[in-house]
C-alpha cells in the first residue's frame, strides 16, 4: 500500500509512503481515499492528518505515469482532494521538505496546513510544459492572492515555506517535530466549525483586468516557443473571474489541451533524461565514491579557469598549475574578472566572491597538486602533450587521485596507457564557457574503475553539470555527432547556400546559434586543427573544402575579428561577408557544382537528421547507453531547442520512417554516402518504433 493508515488518539493519521517522493500515483490515491474512508467511518476519529514518509511530503502528480492510463483511472487527484475537501472532520496537511504539484494541490484540499520551516512549496507544472491540474490556480490565488499565485505558477520556482508562513497557506508553523506539532494542532481544532475551505475564499485584486493584461503582455514575451506559461496566466485569471466549479473546468480543459503538446512531452523527456543518464547499468547507484576534498586544474587558459571556477563554485579549493608565471597570472586575472562582473550584475555576493576567489590557488610545479583527489588536465588538444602530462601526473599525484582529461575528441585509452594506474584515468569533458554548459561528457576508458565513474558522476551534480557517459571514439557522443552536422553545413554552402541562410534556418527551427555563427564565436581553426587530423585518419571521408579555404584565409571568427562573417571591432553582431560568400560560389564554380535555392526544411533536415542518424550509429556501438541520454547531450551542450527534446526524440516525433524516406531522398544528392541509415535506424524506422520506446 502507498499510504500508511494510524489512530493517534483520536486523530487519523495518513502517511503518504511511495519513495522516492511520495508521487501521487493510482495506487497512492487509492490509498488515500480508503484512509479517509476508515477515518470518516470511525467515530472516535475526530480530525485527520495526512503527512508525508521520507524526503517529500509529496513531489505532486506521478509523472511517470502520465502516458498510461493509470493517471486518468479513478480516484484521480480530483477525486481525492473532492474526498478531502467534502470531509465532515478536519483534515490537516503536515508538510515538510517538499510539497509541489499535486501534493500542494492535496494540500490546499485541506481545510488545514501546518508545516516546517525549510519545505520546497511549488506549482512547478509549467516546467513540464503543463500547469497545475488538480486545482491549483483556483485555491492557490485564494490563499495566496492574486499576484504571488501568478509568480509562482508561471514561474514554477519553489518558496521556501517560512516566506509563506504569514499567508492563508498555513495555519501555524511547526518548530521539532511536525507529526507531534500537527496533531496537537488538530486537537486544538478538532471540534472548530465550520471547516474552513480554501475555495470559499473570494480572490480580491483591484483593477484586476489590467493586471491580467499586464501579465499576458509579459509572459508571451517571455515563453518563447512553450504554450503552457500564457496558458498559466488565463487559468489563474479564471480564479477571479468565474466561479469556482467553472474555474476547476476551465483549469481542467486547459491541462488535458497541455498534456498531449509535443513541448510538454519533450520537457517531460528532458526531466526523465537527466535522472536516467546518472544510471550507470553495471555500477550500482551505491558503489562507494572516492572523497573529493580538493581538485586541481593544468592549464589556466580559457577551459582550465572555467573548470576550476566549477570546483570553486561547489566550495572545493582547487589548485590551477601553469608552467609560466605570467599565463597563471593572466589566468587567475582572468577568473577575478569574471567573478567581478557575476557581482556587478548583482548575481554574487561579496561574500560569495571572496569565498570562491579564495579557493583558487595557483602554483608552478606539478609537486604542489600532488595531494589533491582530482586533476582535470585542460592543456592543448595534442596526444603528445597529453602524453608529457599524464606520464607525470602518474609520478606526483597521490595514489588514488582521479586523473581526468579535458579532452574533446582523444583517445581515452591511449592517455590512460600513458600511466601505471589506467583504472584511476576518466575523461571528463567540460563544454566552453566551462563554467555556465552544463553538460560533462564523462568518458569511460576500458580500465576506467567503477567507483571512479560513480564518483565522476556523483561530482558531477556537485558541480552542477549534466553528467552523461560515453564510451571512447573519436569525438564521443556529442562531437562525433557534431562532425556529421557540420559536414551537411559544408556540402549546402557548396550546392546554393550561404552562411547566414542556414545559420537562419537552424536559428528558426530553435537551435541558440547556427552552425557558422557558432563556428565564428568557437573558433575555426579549433575544426580545421580536427578535420586535418581526420583527413590522415580517415580519408574515406569527404568534407566541404569551404571551412578549410576559410580558415586558410586567416578567417578564425571573432578572434580574428572576421570569420564566416565579418565583424566591427568591440561588436560581436555578426555581419554577412561579400568576400566570403565569393569565395563560396567560386568554390561552387571549381566543383562544378550548379547552385540552387535550398529550402529551409531541406536545411533542417539534413541537419537534424545527420545527428539523429550518427546517434543511431553511437547507440548501436554502445557509445551511448540510451537515447535520452545523446538528448541530454544535445539539450544541454549544443544549444538543441528545449521544446524539440534533443536530435534523437525530435527524429521520434516526426517518425522514424519519414525520417529514413528523407534521407533516401538525401542520399540521391551529392556525397550520398553520408546517408546511409544507420542499421539501428532502419531496423526501429522498420518496425515502426522510436528511439526513445
Ligand atoms: N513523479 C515521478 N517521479 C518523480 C517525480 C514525480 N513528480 N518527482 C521526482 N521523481 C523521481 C525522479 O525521477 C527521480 O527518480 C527521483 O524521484 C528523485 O528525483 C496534477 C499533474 C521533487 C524537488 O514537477 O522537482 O503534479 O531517477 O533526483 O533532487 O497538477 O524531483 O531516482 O528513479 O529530482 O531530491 C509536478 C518534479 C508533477 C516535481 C526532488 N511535480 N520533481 O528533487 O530528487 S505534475 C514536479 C522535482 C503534477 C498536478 C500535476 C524533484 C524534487 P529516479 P530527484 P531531488
Amino acid at each position: 500500500m502507498t499510504a500508511e493508515y494510524q489512530v493517534n488518539g483520536n486523530v487519523a493519521v495518513i502517511t503518504l509512503n511511495n519513495p522516492p517522493v511520495n508521487g501521487l500515483g493510482h495506487s497512492t490515491r487509492s490509498a488515500i481515499v480508503e484512509g479517509m474512508k476508515k477515518a470518516l467511518d470511525d467515530a472516535a476519529v475526530k480530525a485527520i492528518v495526512i503527512t508525508g514518509a521520507g524526503k517529500a511530503f509529496s513531489g505532486g502528480a506521478d509523472i511517470k505515469e502520465f502516458n498510461s492510463p493509470k493517471a486518468m483511472a479513478e480516484p484521480t487527484l480530483h477525486t481525492v482532494i473532492n474526498v478531502v475537501e467534502g470531509s465532515d472532520k478536519p483534515v490537516v496537511a503536515a508538510i515538510h521538505t517538499v510539497c509541489m504539484g499535486g501534493g500542494l494541490e492535496l494540500a490546499l484540499g485541506c481545510h488545514y496546513r501546518v508545516a516546517t520551516a525549510g519545505a520546497q512549496i511549488a506549482l512547478p507544472e509549467v516546467k513540464l510544459g503543463i500547469l497545475p491540474g488538480a486545482g491549483g490556480t483556483q485555491r492557490l490565488p485564494r490563499v495566496l492572492g492574486l499576484e504571488m499565485a501568478l509568480n509562482m505558477i508561471v514561474s514554477g520556482t519553489p518558496v521556501p515555506s517560512e516566506k509563506l508562513a504569514k499567508t492563508a497557506l498555513f495555519n501555524e508553523m511547526i518548530e521539532g517535530d511536525l507529526l507531534a506539532g500537527a496533531l496537537a494542532f488538530a486537537g486544538k481544532i478538532a471540534d472548530a466549525r465550520p471547516l474552513p475551505r480554501v475555495r470559499d475564499i473570494k480572490v480580491n485584486y483591484p483593477n484586476y483586468e489590467a493586471f491580467l493584461q499586464f501579465s499576458r503582455n509579459t509572459v508571451k514575451a517571455m515563453s518563447g516557443p512553450f504554450p503552457a506559461p500564457l496558458k498559466c496566466v488565463e487559468a489563474v485569471a479564471a480564479s477571479i473571474t468565474k466561479k469556482f466549479d467553472d474555474g476547476i473546468k476551465f483549469e481542467r480543459e486547459l491541462f488535458v489541451e497541455l498534456v498531449q503538446t509535443t513541448e510538454s512531452k519533450a520537457l517531460r523527456h528532458a526531466f526523465f533524461g537527466e535522472r536516467a543518464a546518472s544510471k550507470i547499468p553495471d555500477v550500482p547507484e551505491d558503489t562507494p565514491t572516492r572523497a573529493i576534498k580538493s581538485a586541481a586544474v593544468i592549464g589556466a587558459g580559457t577551459m582550465g579557469g572555467g573548470i576550476a571556477m566549477n570546483f570553486a563554485n561547489a566550495g572545493i579549493p582547487v589548485q590551477i598549475l601553469e608552467m609560466k608565471q605570467e599565463a597563471l597570472d593572466k589566468g587567475l586575472a582572468t577568473i577575478r574578472k569574471n567573478y567581478e562582473n557575476t557581482m556587478k550584475k548583482g548575481k554574487l555576493t561579496q561574500e560569495k566572491f571572496d569565498q570562491r576567489v579564495g579557493l583558487i590557488t595557483g602554483t608552478l610545479s606539478y609537486e604542489g597538486i600532488g595531494q589533491a583527489d582530482i586533476v582535470v588536465e585542460a592543456v592543448f588538444e595534442d596526444m603528445g602533450v597529453k602524453e608529457q602530462v599524464f606520464k607525470k601526473l602518474d609520478e606526483v599525484m597521490k595514489p588514488g587521485a582521479i586523473l581526468a582529461s579535458n579532452t574533446s575528441t582523444l583517445d581515452v585509452d591511449q592517455i590512460a596507457s600513458f600511466t601505471k594506474r589506467p583504472e584511476d584515468v576518466v575523461g571528463t569533458h567540460f563544454f566552453s564557457p566551462a563554467n555556465v554548459m552544463k553538460l560533462l561528457e564523462i568518458v569511460r576508458g576500458k580500465k576506467t574503475a567503477k567507483d571512479v565513474l560513480a564518483t565522476t558522476l556523483a561530482l558531477s551534480k556537485k558541480i552542477k553539470k549534466t553528467g552523461v557517459v560515453s564510451g571512447v571514439c573519436d569525438g564521443f557522443i556529442g562531437n562525433r555527432m557534431i562532425e556529421q552536422y557540420s559536414r551537411q553545413a559544408g556540402f549546402l554552402l557548396e550546392e546554393g547556400c550561404t552562411p547566414e541562410q542556414v545559420d537562419k534556418a537552424v536559428e528558426k527551427f530553435g537551435f541558440a546559434m547556427g552552425p557558422f555563427r557558432m563556428g565564428d564565436l568557437a573558433g575555426n581553426d579549433i575544426g580545421w586543427y580536427i578535420r586535418k587530423r581526420r583527413y590522415v585518419e580517415k580519408p574515406q571521408i569527404s568534407y566541404s573544402k569551404t571551412a578549410d579555404l576559410l580558415c586558410e584565409m586567416g578567417r578564425f571568427g571573432q578572434k580574428t575579428g572576421a570569420g564566416w562573417y565579418d565583424y566591427k571591432p568591440g561588436d560581436r553582431k555578426p555581419y554577412p561577408s561579400q568576400l566570403v560568400n565569393d569565395m563560396i560560389i567560386k568554390h561552387s564554380a571549381d566543383l562544378g557544382v550548379e547552385r540552387r535555392k535550398i529550402s529551409d526544411q531541406e536545411i533542417v533536415e539534413r541537419l537534424v537528421f545527420a545527428l539523429a542518424n550518427e546517434g543511431a550509429y553511437i547507440l548501436e556501438e554502445g557509445i551511448a547507453m540510451r537515447a535520452s541520454d545523446i538528448d541530454m547531450v544535445y539539450l544541454t551542450g549544443y544549444g538543441f531547442p528545449l521544446h524539440r527534446g534533443g536530435p534523437m526524440f525530435y527524429a521520434d516525433t516526426v517518425g522514424l520512417p519519414n525520417v529514413v524516406m528523407a534521407m533516401d531522398k538525401y542520399a540521391k544528392g551529392r556525397h550520398g554516402d553520408a546517408w546511409k541509415p544507420a542499421p539501428l535506424l532502419a531496423k526501429l524506422a522498420a518496425e515502426g518504433k522510436g528511439f526513445n520506446g
